[in-house]
């Protein structure tokens, strides 16, 4: 059975033009004009594009003393009802687990998926298992990136030296380090010192991670890396201090990705201050929205290029796990959802306001995640060979957001009452039309895991004392005798 799509206009990271797709068997088999098939999908009046990658989520996570909402079926159906065709979540050990144990689970809880996804390992300590099974990861199990945690102290950070340590395994294996930057020991210090002023309410979360526990943290990652010879990726970039040291790293030569959220770019810190409890409580995720400068700050990275994707960092709590933290902001869990909402989001904001072009919008949805972790051109492209992870995309659909009509499991959605224009016509997961205009068709466990090669480890530290020091002992005449 193949499928055409008829009439539309193709959207790539680098061209605009007018042409069908031949799909069969799940991929892209002839892009041209008059195209037939067994069926076919009227794009008349539609940008045609590669469906969006989230490559920043966290589905039926373990987090703060409970899990995330979404699983992979609500979350990945989230993601296609919104034109995201893939996603890449993040496996998170037990301390001390095996990460070839955390990894079965993760499989087990992603046969549901209804789009195709993969995952990212995190490392939260450092051991000589956690090394050795490093290797099987990236060898063996299809997964070429590393996250790392500089906050969440207690938890989930990991030291300098340890943090050293994994980057230069990571140089090794080929494999792409990722990292949450803030500081989590000035974090931990800050967060005590406001609760036991008696400032408890979610607005002292904000107070607790300023841009400049992010930028101090981004620019201390980014010299390690450089010192480990490992390219960077720096996950939900939300500052100008952070912003700031990711254009000098990639000016100065260095492969430094920055990562902005939906959320990010289009809500602001005055959130933290609304009278109810629950409208800001609801918005607590790490880090914490940001004014408006810092918003300008990460468009104009995306137009310029110094910030390479928009991703969303999934991670949705109701109401009822929000309230967890009713006495203690520290214990209200961290996160927001935006699967859903990221490419109509990013289009009426971003497109339809002319502050990206469409093949700028592609490029940072969809082809350069597809590109920076390794999946490029199976993924993140409308190619012959491709995947026919599609969306067609209708500039007149119009909708305001609400939680009443979402298909993220939560009670409420941070984006509610906002009108977006541009929305999914159709959506194809390998082929299949898992959306048709707004009506959900998904099939649970139709998504596939994305394996993702290492990178040839070309990379060079550019810091110049490893040539100009090379590590020898220095031949001397004689040695000062010792003590006095
Ligand atoms: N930040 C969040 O807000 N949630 C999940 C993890 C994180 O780093
Ligand atoms: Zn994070
Ligand atoms: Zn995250
Ligand atoms: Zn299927």
């Amino acid at each position: 059975m193949s499928k055409v799509i008829k009439g539309g206009t193709i959207v790539t990271a680098d061209l605009t033009y007018e042409a069908d797709i031949k799909v069969e068997e799940g991929v892209i088999t002839e892009i041209g004009p008059n195209l037939s098939g067994d069926e076919v999908l009227d794009a008349t009046g539609c940008y045609v594009m590669p469906g969006g990658i989230d490559p920043h989520v966290h589905l039926e996570m373990p987090f703060m003393g409970t899990y995330s909402s979404d699983d992979f079926l609500s979350g990945t159906s989230a993601a296609v009802a919104g034109g995201t065709t893939m996603v890449v979540d993040f496996c998170l050990p037990d301390p001390g687990q095996n990460l070839l144990d955390a990894l079965t689970r993760w499989d087990n809880k992603s046969t549901r998926a209804v789009c195709d996804y993969s995952f990212h390992m995190a490392v939260t300590w450092w051991d000589k298992p956690v090394f050795e099974q490093m290797e099987t990861v990236v060898k063996e199990k299809g997964i070429n990136s590393f996250k790392h945690f500089l906050a969440y102290k207690g938890a989930l950070m990991v030291n300098d030296d340890e943090l050293f340590a994994s980057f230069q395994r990571c140089a090794e294996l080929g494999a792409l380090p990722l990292v949450h930057a803030e500081n989590g020991d000035v974090v931990a210090s800050m967060a005590a010192k406001l609760l036991s002023e008696g400032n408890v309410g979610p607005e002292a979360h904000a107070y607790s991670r300023p841009p400049e526990v992010e930028g101090e943290a981004t620019n201390r990652a980014i010299m390690i890396a450089d010192m480990a010879g490992v390219p960077l990726y720096v996950v939900h970039t939300s500052c100008e201090q952070s912003h700031e040291a990711i254009r000098r790293a990639r000016q100065k030569g260095m492969r430094v990705y920055g990562e902005p959220l939906i959320q990010h770019l289009t809500l602001d810190d005055s959130e933290y201050f609304n009278k109810d409890w629950d409208h800001s409580a609801r918005r607590v995720m790490s880090p914490p929205f940001r004014n408006k400068q810092h918003q300008d700050s990460l468009w104009a990275g995306l137009q310029s290029g110094s910030l390479s994707v928009v991703a969303t960092d999934h991670c949705a709590f109701s109401t009822e796990q929000k309230r967890f933290g009713v006495n203690d902001f520290t214990k209200i869990p961290n996160g927001t959802g935006g699967l859903e909402d990221r490419m109509p989001m990013l289009w009426t904001y971003g497109v339809t306001t002319g502050r990206l072009t469409m093949n700028e919008f592609v490029a940072v949805t969809s082809t350069n995640s597809a590109k920076i972790l390794n999946m490029y051109p199976q993924k993140g492209a409308i190619l012959v060979g491709s995947d026919a992870d599609i969306v067609v995309w209708d500039p007149e659909l119009s909708k305001t957001i609400t939680a009443e009509k979402q298909v993220s499991a939560i009670d409420y959605n941070v984006f509610e009452g906002k009108k977006v224009k541009g929305l999914p016509r159709f959506t194809l997961s390998r082929g299949k039309v898992v959306v048709e205009e707004s009506v959900l068709k998904v099939e649970e466990g139709h998504g596939k895991f994305v394996a993702r090669k290492p990178f040839q480890a070309v990379n060079k530290s550019l810091s110049t004392w490893k040539d100009l020091v090379a590590p020898r002992p220095v031949q001397r005449s004689g040695i000062p005798p010792s003590g006095v």
